[in-house]
């Protein structure tokens, strides 16, 4: 008897997605009020430089900078934590020793979804002391904030859990990163999936460049291959990098984790193959004003930042279905 019961179950909730109209897709329709978006939506860029005027005008306010130990970078905090908090994520800020000064990370969780199988996406959030850090890593903050709003707006009910990351003190050596990573039982770690890392994501002078796996724990292939396919989709034909341990993604690499992520360039030149490839500007970087005062609002290519925003959300939703 049981067993039937499972079996009509499973055609109702089939036959509800399959054939809309019918009394059956009404029954299902009840249990699930809106419907969850299935599929990751198109991210209004309009809305990531939103949150990237909202940084600015954070660090014009303290000094310049939202660096590791300011007013600026909590700031920087405080912004994030809001917004997601009033899209319904469970939020925690952490706290960590960061060279004498105390540091924060932010981690929000989004309901539901198989915990045993976390899928981790993260940014760091914190600049350098000499500018307002908008492009690093304000993009990458910005995006992943913009993510995690649409998967609120979307209701989206993926298979696996979901959980998002701010991290401080990236730019004095992966401070907060590290921290989060040594913080985690051996069984917690076994239960993150993947990692996704966003630093850099809207350079002037872009690069589309997807982290190369080669050297990376079992499970990364799937993630490099995800985020390729993505950023193709975005008609753009994205080249592997080795980032070795020059982002967040490294604390999970060491700690067994797969691991990936989208990067569009610093302070290496462009050349001139890739500029008849992507556009732009062969034999200057991709970020000339890469830790630097002039990483502002005015540092962002609209066209990169979209391309890899819609690259992000299509994979986030496709690795955690
Ligand atoms: N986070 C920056 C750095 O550590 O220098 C820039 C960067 C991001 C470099 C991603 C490589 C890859
Ligand atoms: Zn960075």
């Amino acid at each position: 008897m049981k067993k039937r019961t499972r079996i009509s179950l499973a055609s109702a909730a089939a036959l509800g997605l399959a054939a809309g109209g019918l009394g059956i897709a009404q029954a299902t329709a009840t249990t699930a009020p809106s419907q969850p978006r299935a599929e990751a939506p198109d991210i209004p860029v309009e809305k990531v430089q939103g949150h990237l005027s909202e940084l600015q005008k954070i660090a014009e306010a303290n000094g310049g900078h939202r660096a590791h130990g300011s007013e600026g970078y909590k700031a920087s905090i405080d912004y994030i934590k809001k917004e997601l908090d009033a899209a319904g994520f469970t939020t925690k800020v952490e706290e960590f020793d960061g060279q004498g000064a105390k540091g924060y990370n932010l981690v929000a969780d989004w309901k539901g979804g198989d915990e045993a199988k976390t899928v981790m996406a993260g940014a760091h959030l914190d600049s350098v002391e000499e500018g307002p850090g908008i492009n690093d890593n304000g993009s990458g903050s910005a995006t992943l904030l913009q993510t995690a709003l649409a998967v609120s707006e979307g209701k989206y009910e993926p298979g696996k859990h979901l959980r998002f990351a701010w991290w401080g003190g990236e730019e004095l050596g992966l401070l907060g990163s590290s921290a989060y990573v040594k913080g985690l039982s051996d069984d917690e770690k076994s239960k993150i999936s993947g990692y996704l890392n966003f630093d850099m994501t809207g350079s002037p002078n872009p690069g589309y460049f997807v982290y190369d796996s080669a050297k990376e724990p079992e499970g990364s292939k799937a993630i490099q291959d995800s985020l390729t396919a993505s950023l193709k989709e975005g008609k753009v034909e994205a080249e592997p990098q080795d980032i070795n341990g020059r982002s967040d993604h490294a604390a999970f690499s060491e700690a067994g984790i797969a691991n990936g992520g989208i990067f569009s360039g610093a302070e290496e030149t462009k050349s001139q193959e890739q500029a008849d490839k992507w556009g732009g500007k062969a034999g200057e970087a991709f970020d000339p004003c890469y830790h630097s005062t002039c990483d502002t609002t005015e540092n962002i290519d609209e066209k990169a930042l979209n391309t890899n925003a819609d690259a992000i959300a299509k994979s986030v939703w496709e690795l955690s279905k």
